[in-house]
C-alpha cells in the first residue's frame, strides 16, 4: 500500500438472493482461496478480516410488485451496511467480497454513513439502475443504483425490507465504466438524470486513459472526496472472467481493468470497494474458476496500490557490496 500500513477491512458477503443463479454466495470463499489476504499483507497492508457475514434467509418472502426476495435482500443489506459503516468508521479501507451486486445497496449506504460526500465509480457490463417498475427480471442486483439515487425516489415503490434505506447519492456523484448491456428503461434513466457513463464503445473511442481523466474531472473537479468503487467482475471480457452469472461479450481487457484500478489508487481517495458476481458454480472448469478468482484478487490488490512497475522501500536498504 502506498500509505504503508494502511488498514484494510475485508468483509465477506456470501449472498445470492439478488438474482436467480445459485453459487455466487461462494464468491468470498474462492477469492480468499486465490490468496487475497496474503497478497495484501505482502504489499504492506494491515489486513483486518471481518470474516463472512451470516445472512438470514427468510422463509416467507413473497415476490412484491415483481421484485424477488425483497425482505431477504433488504435485511442482508442492512447487516452489511452496519458492518461497512463500522469498518470505515474504524479507519479502514473497506473491501466487500460478494455475493451478487444487490449488496452494493448496503455497502454504499454503510460507507455513506461515515462519508456522506462520497462519489461512486461503477465498473460493470450492466447499469444496475432498473427501478422495480422498469426491471425486466425482478432481480434486485439489476436495481441497486436506483435505491441509492435521490433523483429516483419518486419513481420507486416502498419495498418490504427496504424502509431503512435512505438514498444518499445525486446523479452527478456517479460514473459508470464498461457498460454494454443496458435495458431500455435503464438507458432512459441514465439520459434523463444526466448520469455520466462510459460504455465499451466510449472506451474504444477515447482509450481507457482519457476515460479515467474524464471520470475524475467529473467527480473530483470541484473538491476531493472519498471514492466508493463498485466492481462487477462481469465488466471484464468473458474470456478473462468466465465464472460469473451474466457474461457479456466485448468486455474490458486485463490491462484496461487494471489501469482503471491503478488510477483510482493513485487519487489516494479510495475509501471502500466491492468486488461482486464471482460465481464458482458457473465456471466450466476448475481452471476457469481459478482464473476468475485470481483476476478478482488482482483488481483488489491494484486498487490498494499494487503497481505493475514494481515498488521498493528505500534505496539505502539495498544490500551493500561489502
Ligand atoms: C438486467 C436486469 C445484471 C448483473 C445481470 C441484468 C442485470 N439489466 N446485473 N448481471 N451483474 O435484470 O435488470
Ligand atoms: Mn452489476
Ligand atoms: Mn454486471
Ligand atoms: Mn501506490
Amino acid at each position: 500500500c502506498r500509505k504503508l500500513g494502511q488498514s484494510v477491512a475485508v468483509v465477506g458477503a456470501p449472498f445470492s438472493r439478488g438474482q436467480k443463479r445459485r453459487g455466487v454466495e461462494h464468491g468470498p470463499r474462492v477469492i480468499r482461496a486465490a490468496g487475497l489476504e496474503e497478497r495484501l499483507s505482502n504489499m504492506g497492508c494491515n489486513v483486518c478480516d471481518y470474516g463472512d457475514l451470516s445472512f438470514t434467509h427468510l422463509n416467507i418472502d413473497e415476490t412484491y410488485k415483481g421484485v424477488h426476495f425483497p425482505r431477504t435482500v433488504g435485511l442482508a443489506n442492512k447487516v452489511l451496511a452496519d458492518t461497512v459503516s463500522r469498518a470505515v468508521g474504524s479507519g479502514n479501507t473497506c473491501v466487500m467480497l460478494g455475493g451478487d451486486h444487490s449488496l452494493a445497496i448496503g455497502s454504499v449506504q454503510g460507507h455513506s454513513q461515515h462519508c456522506p460526500d462520497l462519489c461512486l465509480i461503477w465498473v460493470d457490463a450492466h447499469a444496475d439502475i432498473n427501478t422495480p417498475l422498469t426491471s425486466p427480471s425482478g432481480n434486485l442486483h439489476g436495481q441497486s443504483v436506483a435505491f441509492l439515487l435521490k433523483d429516483l425516489q419518486n419513481k420507486i415503490p416502498e419495498l418490504p425490507g427496504f424502509s431503512w434505506v435512505t438514498p444518499c447519492l445525486s446523479a452527478s456523484d456517479i460514473v459508470y465504466i464498461g457498460l454494454r448491456d443496458v435495458d431500455p428503461g435503464e438507458h432512459g434513466i441514465l439520459k434523463n438524470c444526466g448520469i455520466k457513463f462510459f460504455s465499451m464503445r466510449d472506451i474504444d473511442h477515447f482509450g481507457i486513459q482519457r476515460v479515467m481523466e474524464l471520470t475524475f474531472d467529473h467527480l473530483l473537479d470541484r473538491k476531493q472526496r472519498p471514492i466508493h468503487l463498485s466492481f462487477d467482475i462481469d465488466a471484464f471480457d468473458p474470456s478473462l472472467a468466465p465464472a460469473t452469472g451474466t457474461p457479456v461479450i466485448g468486455g474490458l481487457t486485463y490491462r484496461e481493468g487494471i489501469y482503471i484500478t491503478e488510477e483510482i489508487h493513485n487519487t489516494g481517495l479510495l475509501s471502500a470497494m466491492d468486488l461482486v458476481e464471482v460465481n464458482p458454480m458457473l465456471g466450466v472448469s476448475q481452471e476457469a474458476v481459478g482464473s476468475t478468482a485470481s483476476l478478482a484478487v488482482d483488481v483488489i490488490a491494484s486498487s490498494l496500490g499494487q503497481t505493475r512497475e514494481g515498488a521498493h522501500v528505500s534505496f539505502d536498504k539495498l544490500p551493500p557490496s561489502n
